[in-house]
């Protein structure tokens, strides 16, 4: 059974899924996108836990080709809450008339590459589809990690894996809860946690370093000045390192005095956001001293912050400042001066199981009423590897990459013909603001198909040497950096058994954007172009 005939077929409904189905639209493909939530939005769909929140701008993270969309959305923070991010997605696919297209609640199992037609057979838990292009646009961090505690089925009270929260309120007034894992994610659970639980366990095996974001009402007027001049922001935005619209810095940590550097930290604590120190220097995710200086201007932060010097020292991150993805908050450090609040080492005594009481540690027994997973995503490679992908020959995406995944451009997969991935492995996506890599993905495999329909080509398919170099390029310039170094899940540190691979292209937004474009002007450097070896009406 074939299935649905089509252009092509999207997997996934956040901001990659819509855009590819207007794009794919706009140049004349037949197209249609499947998304297992009941609802379109990804990550802002299932991220609905409390205090979840963009750590990128509002105004920057958006969609920038339809002059309407920004015309007509009006943020109201600086940093976006998960609720206002999701009604813009649903907004926009309102208004670019996606529903249409959309099949919800259905989830991809599998996908077969057809070699006589040169098509994409992808079976569904609610039918199949049978379709030239094949476009992932599953996210990054869309595969949660199963809580991994024994005992858990026995405890007696209510627990919540983040990235899965219920769409119903969920009520922790009045109640003990604990919070396990201290990423991004867990910062924003616990800082509003704090406010209104009775008591808050966290339980913390790494700290992180966190920046405050100044979140607060967006002023009308600025909204006003972004929309008037936002061509030439998202043009600085596409060019710059991490997708954001800063001038690049200039100097080296070492090419100022201690005095000035203070001053420039400062000046970036004070400004807020991600990138409030990252940004100061050019050699600062590279070099050693550089980073050195960052990391310890955020430690004495905390040491201002926190009270308890014991609390403060444990808060302390080790790592290089900005090797795992800065945090970004509203108060995170200051909750740890709350009587309520308490922070558990999980470090010096792990936790050993679940009990139906709450959570055993070596050292002791915390009671609680709910327990919180904040424990991260098997990142970047799970959302591709979740579904049974099989390519030229039956070989499977699982075991071309058994050893680390492997890309030509983060887009696209070796004797994977007609597969595009958007924001993969090998692309700059999770470094940088999503958006913009986004955008430029799209874009570019939109007009890659657009220029096969032209020439009449309908398969396109990375050659193994394009992928090869792809792979050592992205390796080289990681290994230039401290990136590496940190155990962190760019290099799938945090899930036991994954392969050590550093994953995300740390070129920039503006390198990568040129290494592509380049490519395409060269015809498509790195790949064969060919007619399907059999046409069939389907
Ligand atoms: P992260 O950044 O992977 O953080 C997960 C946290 O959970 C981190 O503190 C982990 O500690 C902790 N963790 C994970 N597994 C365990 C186990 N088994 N026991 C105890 N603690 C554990 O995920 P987030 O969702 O916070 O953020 C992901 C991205 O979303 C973020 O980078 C932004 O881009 C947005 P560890 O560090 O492993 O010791």
């Amino acid at each position: 059974m074939r299935g649905t005939r089509l252009d092509a077929l999207v997997v996934g409904a956040g901001f990659s899924g819509l855009y590819a189905l207007h794009r794919l639209r706009a140049v004349g493909l037949a197209a249609r996108l499947v998304e297992r939530g009941g609802g379109v939005g990804g990550t802002w769909y299932w991220n609905r836990y409390p205090g979840a929140r963009c750590d990128i701008e509002s105004v920057d993270y958006q969609f920038s080709f339809s002059p309407e969309l920004l015309a007509e959305w009006q943020w109201t923070e600086r940093y976006a809450a998960q609720p206002e991010i999701l009604a813009y997605l649903e907004f926009a696919a309102d208004r670019l008339d996606l529903y249409r297209d959309i099949e919800l609640s259905t989830s991809v199992t599998s996908a077969r590459y057809d070699e006589e037609r040169g098509r994409w057979q992808v079976t569904t838990d609610r039918g199949d589809h049978d379709a030239r292009f094949l476009v992932l646009a599953v996210g990054n961090l869309s595969t949660p990690k199963p809580p991994p505690f024994p005992g858990l089925e026995r405890f007696a009270g209510e627990w919540y894996v983040t990235a899965r929260w219920p769409e119903e309120p969920v009520d922790l007034r009045g109640k003990r809860v604990g919070v396990i894992g201290t990423g991004s994610t867990g910062i924003q659970v616990i800082t509003v946690t704090a406010a209104v639980a009775d008591e808050l366990w966290v339980f913390q095996r790494t700290p992180n370093y966190s920046m405050p974001a100044h979140n607060g009402p967006l002023d009308p007027e600025l909204q006003r000045e972004v929309k008037r001049t936002f061509a030439s922001r998202r043009h600085m935005a596409e060019r710059a390192e991490a997708g954001v619209p800063f001038p690049a810095p200039e100097k080296a940590a070492r090419d100022v005095g201690e005095e000035e550097r203070r001053r420039m930290y400062e000046e970036g604590w004070a400004r807020g956001g991600i990138n409030s120190l990252s940004y100061a220097f050019t050699d600062f995710h590279s070099d050693e001293f550089a980073n050195a200086t960052g990391a310890e201007f955020t430690r004495e932060k905390i040491r201002g912050i926190v009270r308890d010097a014991d609390v403060a020292e444990l808060l302390s991150p080790a790592h290089h400042i900005g090797t795992k993805r800065t945090c970004v908050d509203t108060g995170y450090y200051e909750v740890y001066n709350r009587p309520n609040v308490h922070l558990v080492d999980i470090r010096s005594a792990p936790i050993e199981e679940i009990t139906p009481r709450g959570i055993r540690t070596a050292a002791a027994e915390h009671e609680l009423d709910v327990i919180v997973f904040a424990i991260g995503f098997d990142a970047m490679t799970g959302p591709f590897l979740d579904i049974d992908l099989r390519g030229r020959g039956g070989v499977m995406l699982r075991e071309r990459w058994a050893d680390g995944p492997r890309t030509y451009l983060g887009l696209t997969v070796a004797a994977f013909p007609n597969l595009f991935l958007v924001t993969g492995p090998g692309s700059p996506g999770v470094l940088s603001n999503m958006v913009v890599s986004i955008e430029q993905h799209v874009d570019w495999l939109a007009d890659c198909i657009a220029s096969m329909r032209a020439g009449g080509l309908e398969v396109i398919e990375a050659t193994p040497e394009a992928e090869e170099e792809w792979v050592a390029h992205v390796a080289e310039l990681a290994g230039a950096t401290l990136y590496p170094q940190a155990g962190s899940w760019y290099v799938g540190a945090n899930v036991p058994g994954k392969p050590r691979v550093f994953m995300p292209y740390v070129g920039g937004c503006g390198r990568y954007r040129a290494e592509c474009d380049e490519v395409a002007r060269a015809g498509y450097r790195g790949f064969l172009l060919s007619r399907a070896r059999q046409f069939t009406s389907g």
